[in-house]
């Protein structure tokens, strides 16, 4: 059997696997043992460290499989702990894309996609992309939402500006682009990785083969370390159902305050003496925020 190597899973499609070693993709499969173990879908996916043998010196074997630090995933409400589907493992980071000049920013988005990262543990980093079309007043919700603690990045895909310290965020991670459509996702990440050319891909799947097409989650290598995740999951965020027992802890700013409700189990919305309303009134918590989090509120309790 030989040595056995370590590596990324950068690809994971019906058994075949795409492992990252050294800098080199190996084409492996699926060790039978595993496959039969468990739900094949989440039994090995994209950012997923594992153990790869060498039984013959022309096949690769995925022997192992290390626990998941993180795993993001969508969960359907009410369907239970098996219906799990694990987009990505271990991913560090969400890059939270929106433009300046049209589509612009979506406040109401912005904080959905937040709190999303804030539920599954995952480190957001707020994109401002065409930064060639910034305009003056632009500035004032990104301190409301650094003073929150979250990181805002203006880059230019068009001009290169903030790419540099872009890519110095990205050293090292697994993260993954999400955003609405036309803020210029892909092409940041044609620019990051000139030979990808992203676009064209993803238009020529849309039109050739139709709906059914089978579309891939990868993993694509960074210059220098760190991956991009790309999953056809990741694109469907902005309708994620959002977990309501949680919601208020996935808005930073109110943590100082929930606790001193005079209700223990206060929504934050009618109650008397909500200390969580008394400091939006005081203006120590942003309103819009607290719109949001009454909107997203809303929602998930239908
Ligand atoms: N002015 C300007 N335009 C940009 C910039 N980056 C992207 N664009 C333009 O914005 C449009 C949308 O860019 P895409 O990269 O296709 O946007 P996307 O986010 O990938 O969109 P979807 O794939 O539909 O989700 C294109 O016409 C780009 O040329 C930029 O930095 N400045
Ligand atoms: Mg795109
Ligand atoms: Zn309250």
């Amino acid at each position: 059997m030989g040595e056995t190597l370590e590596g990324l899973v950068v690809r994971s499609t019906a058994g075949f696997i795409d492992v990252h070693v050294d800098g080199e993709v190996l084409q492996a499969r699926m060790r039978g043992r595993l496959k039969n173990t468990a739900h094949t879908t989440d039994l090995c996916v994209i950012g997923d460290r594992v153990r790869v043998s060498c039984p013959d010196e022309r096949s690769y074997v995925v022997s192992e499989v290390m626990p998941r630090k993180t795993r993001f995933s969508r969960r359907q409400p009410g369907r239970g702990p098996h219906k799990e589907d694990v987009l990505v493992a271990n991913l560090d980071q969400l890059l939270i894309t929106f433009c300046h000049g049209p589509p612009g920013l979506k406040t109401r988005l912005l904080d959905r996609f937040l709190v999303i990262a804030e539920h599954q543990d995952v480190h957001p980093l707020i994109l401002m992309n065409k930064s060639d079309l910034r305009v003056s007043g632009d500035t004032e919700w990104q301190s409301a939402y650094r003073s929150i603690g979250y990181p805002v990045l203006s880059v230019s895909a068009r001009t290169g500006e903030g790419m540099g310290e872009l890519l110095e965020n990205l050293e090292g991670k697994i993260s993954a682009f999400v955003g609405p459509s036309g803020v210029g996702k892909s092409s940041i990440i044609n620019r990051i990785l000139p030979g990808l050319d992203l676009g064209t891909a993803s238009v020529s799947d849309h039109h050739g083969k139709g709906r059914h097409t089978t579309r891939v989650a990868t993993l694509h290598a960074l210059p220098r370390s760190g991956h991009l995740a790309d999953t056809p999951g990741i694109r469907e965020l902005a309708t994620w159902a959002l977990p309501i027992e949680h919601l208020d802890r996935c808005f930073p700013e109110l943590s100082a305050f929930r606790d001193h409700c005079a209700f223990r189990s206060c929504s934050h919305t009618h109650e008397p003496s909500c200390a969580v309303v008394e400091a939006v009134n005081a203006g120590t918590i942003d309103r819009k925020r607290y719109e949001s989090y009454v909107r997203l509120r809303e929602e998930a309790t239908g």
